[in-house]
């Protein structure tokens, strides 16, 4: 059966370039998220992604694999989530990268694996924020816009907050989670405590965690079983 993202309430995401040891992974799967995404912003291959899906399997949970660039494709996931960078400048990560995909793997493509995603990047440091030339200025109401394009316009089933590297303000979660109804609200960034998951979670349907996983001092608190 094909696992459905709104039943998540937790996920961690995992970047196949970066090493992990065995002892994170365990952390991992002692904090028991309901899903597992491997993507990153590059400088990796399928080779890579590859070795981490191998290492994951016997976590038994959903696997997910987010698409950032078609050469690091990966078959053998679960799902295959979508990003559509909403707030870039640049329509490459809007759409034309998706044009290109779809163009080259229409015939092998599994449409009811794919799953979009409506991001709003809003940390001007994050390497995301940088690679797409997100629009990270934004006031709550032109990001509570792009979550209603998302939700009324595109009909996303998932608009997603992200803060990647540094801790969002829950005041802007809270703001996106009010005008938001069907379409789910993920939120990632700077999450390194039980008390930081617990805030964003209370407004967001989905928190995501990544660099904690890494931070072995930090991550520690906030992975600990
Ligand atoms: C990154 O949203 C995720 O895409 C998680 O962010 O790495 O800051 O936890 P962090």
């Amino acid at each position: 059966m094909i696992p459905a993202p709104a039943d998540w309430s937790r996920v961690v995401k995992l970047d196949p370039a970066r090493s992990l040891s065995r002892e994170r992974l365990e952390a991992v799967r002692a904090w028991r998220p309901d899903a597992v995404v491997v993507g990153g912003t590059g400088g990796y291959g399928a080779g890579e992604v590859l070795a981490l899906l191998m290492r994951l399997r016997h976590l038994d949970l959903p696997l997910a694999m987010e698409i950032s660039d078609q050469a690091a494709l990966c078959p053998g996931f679960d799902l295959y989530l979508v990003p559509m960078v909403l707030n870039s400048r640049q329509t490459e990560w809007i759409i034309g990268r998706h044009h290109a995909a779809v163009k080259r793997f229409a015939q092998r493509a599994e449409w009811e694996r794919l799953v979009v995603e409506g991001y709003c990047i809003l940390n001007p440091a994050a390497s995301a924020a940088e690679l797409t030339q997100a629009d990270t200025g934004l006031l709550v109401d032109d990001v509570a816009a792009y979550a209603r394009v998302a939700e009324h316009l595109l009909h996303l089933p998932i608009f997603y907050l992200e803060y990647s590297g540094a801790y969002g303000p829950p005041e802007m979660v809270q703001a996106v989670r009010r005008v938001l109804g069907e379409t789910r609200l993920w939120y990632g960034g700077g999450i390194t405590s039980d008390r930081q998951a617990t805030e964003m979670g209370a407004w967001a349907d989905t928190i995501v965690v990544g660099n904690a996983v890494y931070d072995e001092e930090r991550g520690d608190v906030l992975l600990s079983p």
